[in-house]
């Protein structure tokens, strides 16, 4: 292992965060940079000049993934990978996903800058619609890159606008019909890591600076329609009302309360999407749509929670005379992060004297879509409040700098 006294350029780092949060379609209320949107591109096109000015190897998939290798013996040893995404929620904040992008940059431009003696290739990895904001459905391009979603999956995913998933792809630019045909290849990779925000707030009640993650939760999402009879909030009684969205309410309060009390400490259950037709305040609604998002670290609770609520759903629909459909539209199994990889990062932040904690994750992030393929870790900075998903999401340029300088030094140890 090199003697390693490197470190990130922090101003670089602000520099290309700040350039980057500047593209967002909500100035002044968060970030919000969906997949395939005009603020998406003109990302790209601000990264593809960093990656040429490096003289990186470039390749983007069929969904949006980059792929930008650093090769400097120029052989086709495994990369060690480090990224994660640019896309955010609506109103989101300016450090998910954005902080390990860059962070994963500025470690491949620190090594390539000082000649860092490496045998493996370090590849920096961005993946398309992590957050689901288009189509209700997380760590899609992930999915994608690794062959659990396929060209099939994406023509069934659909946005507000419906349209699918695989021809927003092809409208955006994308040869979505090559889909498949590029998955991530075990003998490709060596090791793979992601820098993120924690999204929560124990880093910051145990004051630790850096998060080491053993485990990421698994999801289930559900999309629950609710069909019942419209009519005029005038002139109907109460009795014989057939109105879905008290059924989508009956079911909401009764899925918190059983998620709350009936299943372990880390199962959380979420509805944070609804939708009404015709959504007249002076109408008896047609048609609820809602999204159920369900997570546990352990599998069983995910079942138990989704389990009660195809039963409460069955059983609301039933006393409120409505028709009903309940589909899975995303599902990720729960994550146990490589022993290797954490030993690694364990031995780093000892020598940095770094203040860290072994943490695990109840958002779901890309890096688990690529733990049957690779070993995989993943290194959390502290949010500030534990606030994420929002304007007011904050995490400091030096605890993003202390994450970073972690993984360099895991990088070049993994890199020999
Ligand atoms: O929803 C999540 O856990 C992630 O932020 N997309
Ligand atoms: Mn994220
Ligand atoms: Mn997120």
């Amino acid at each position: 292992m090199t003697e390693n006294s490197i470190s990130i350029n922090k101003e670089r780092l602000i520099k290309d965060m700040e350039a980057i949060n500047s593209n967002t379609a909500t100035p002044g209320n968060g970030s919000t940079r969906f997949s395939y949107s005009e603020e998406d591109r003109k990302t790209r096109e601000y990264l593809s000049r960093e990656f040429k000015n490096l003289n990186l190897a470039v390749k983007t998939d069929g969904a949006g993934n980059i792929r930008a290798k650093y090769n400097p013996k120029e052989n086709d040893s495994p990369s060690v990978m480090i990224g994660s995404h640019i896309d955010t929620v609506m109103n989101g904040g300016e450090f998910d996903g954005l902080a390990g992008t860059i962070a994963a940059l500025e470690v491949i431009r620190t090594i390539k800058e000082n000649k860092t003696d490496i045998t493996h290739p370090v590849e920096l990895v961005i993946f398309s619609e992590e957050e689901g904001s288009n189509f209700g459905s997380t760590t899609v391009g992930s999915k994608v890159m690794t062959g659990k979603l396929t060209k099939a999956d994406l023509k069934t995913l659909y946005n507000s606008e419906k349209q699918s998933a695989y021809e927003v792809m092809q409208a955006f630019g994308f040869d979505a019909d090559s889909i498949g045909e590029d998955l991530l290849q075990k003998d490709e990779v060596k090791a793979m890591m992601e820098l993120h925000i924690e999204q929560g707030g124990v880093l910051e009640e145990e004051s630790k600076s850096v998060g080491i993650v053993h485990a990421i939760a698994g999801m289930n999402t559900f999309q629950v329609t609710l069909n019942g009879v419209s009519n005029h909030a005038g002139t109907m009684p109460m009795p014989g009302r057939k109105d879905p969205l008290v059924g989508a309410s009956k079911v909401i309060i009764a899925l918190e309360e059983y998620a709350r009390t009936q299943v372990n400490e880390t199962t959380v259950a979420t509805v944070g999407k609804l939708e009404c037709s015709p959504s007249g305040s002076n109408v008896i609604n047609k048609t609820v749509t809602f999204n159920v998002d369900i997570r546990d670290i352990e599998q069983s609770g995910i079942d138990q929670v989704s389990n009660y609520l195809k039963e409460k759903v069955k059983e609301t629909a039933e006393t409120q005379q409505l028709e009903y459909e309940i589909d899975l539209i995303g599902t990720s199994a729960p994550a146990r992060l490589s022993d290797t990889v954490i030993d690694t990062l364990v031995a780093k932040a000892e020598k940095q004297g770094m203040n860290y904690l072994k943490l695990h994750s109840g958002a779901v992030h890309d890096t688990m879509m690529l733990a049957d393929v690779t070993d995989v870790a993943m290194i959390f900075v502290p949010s500030k409040n534990g606030i994420s998903h929002s304007p007011d999401e904050y995490t400091s340029y030096e605890d993003i700098e202390d994450g970073a300088n972690l993984m360099l030094e895991a990088v070049i140890e993994l890199a020999q």
